[in-house]
């Protein structure tokens, strides 16, 4: 299969997922709801489920096994962009090619909204099926550590810090670690997890996660630079007006480029052990290296 026709296929089974996981629309205070969904289904890339479910197949699983846990990372990562886009963080007004959460529900609902699906993430997640190797409660530590203060939160909290001040190449890979590697990484540890994954694979895929989530980071800062808002569905060029600590602003575009290259090639040679059975989470990690937006 192609990788693009497998990315739709992964998009089209979470999307059907969370519309039956999340509260309808109509469920009491309807405006709560409403908001979730909308950000919820606003036309995101469904990248960290589909490596999920990807995990899930390479390490002798299904779709079906590792759809709580896909569902459940898709809710933390779009809490963090309603969160992200508020006007005491980055205060952006475009997000998945709308207008931000916060610009249509107003800022109070945008804020609740995210606390919903951050919270609704782990109700999700309790519904996984256990595995003889992982119980629920190694799955709701591996997102909860992914997604707190020392990944998820301290990349932002950081990120947030070192605006407009010099930041080291150590610190900057940190940020870029913890605010996107992590989820990144935690997405397909749960996919693997829910395929009752060896601890040699498991070791395998984080490595290929850490490497890969910091590649996808470094592309991010190069299109925030080089893309258009529209391309984008965000406003581009960003980071420079804030004088955020990035890959082009610290190395400039030609070296960000060969460093995402670079990562790639490491994230794709830390698949190794997990033989043919990878080939479609090694093209999701080539696709993502030229994605456009
Ligand atoms: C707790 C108040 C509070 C805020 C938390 C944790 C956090 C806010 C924000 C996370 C930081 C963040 C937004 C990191 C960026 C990661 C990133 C590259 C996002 C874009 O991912 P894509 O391109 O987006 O996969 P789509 O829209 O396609 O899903």
């Amino acid at each position: 299969m192609e990788v693009q026709e497998y990315l739709k296929k992964a998009a089209q089974t979470v999307d059907a997922a969370l519309d039956s996981l999340i509260p309808k629309q109509s469920t009491k205070p309807a405006s709560i709801h409403k908001a979730m969904r909308y950000s919820l289904f606003a036309g995101g890339k469904r990248l960290r489920p589909a490596l999920a479910l990807a995990a899930a197949e390479a390490c002798g699983g299904t779709f079906e096994a590792a759809l709580h846990a896909a569902c459940a990372v898709e809710c933390i990562h779009t809490y963090s962009l309603i969160h992200d886009d508020l006007p005491c963080m980055d205060d952006d007004d475009l997000r998945r090619g709308r207008p931000t959460c916060h610009i249509v529900f107003g800022e109070g609902l945008a804020v609740l909204a995210g606390d919903s699906l951050l919270t609704l993430a782990f109700e999700i997640l309790a519904q996984a099926q256990p595995t003889s190797r992982y119980g629920i409660a190694d799955f709701v530590r591996e997102l909860s550590v992914a997604s707190g203060s020392r990944w998820l939160i301290a990349g932002q909290v950081l990120d947030l810090e070192s605006e407009g001040k010099p930041v080291s190449k150590s610190a900057l890979k940190f940020i870029h670690q913890a605010k996107t590697a992590a989820l990144l990484t935690c997405a397909l540890r749960l996919g693997a997890m829910s395929a009752n994954v060896t601890p040699s694979k498991l070791k395998a895929l984080t490595d290929f996660g850490h490497a890969l989530g910091l590649a996808f980071q470094v592309i991010d800062d190069i299109l925030d630079v080089t893309q258009s808002t529209e391309k984008l569905g965000k406003t581009a060029g960003k980071d420079a007006k804030a004088f955020k600590a990035t890959y082009p602003a610290l190395f400039g575009l030609k070296k960000s480029r060969a460093l995402a290259a670079e990562l790639t090639k490491e994230a794709l040679s830390a698949l190794k052990p997990l033989g043919n059975k990878a080939v479609m989470i090694r093209r999701i990690a080539e696709s993502m290296l030229v994605r456009e937006y």
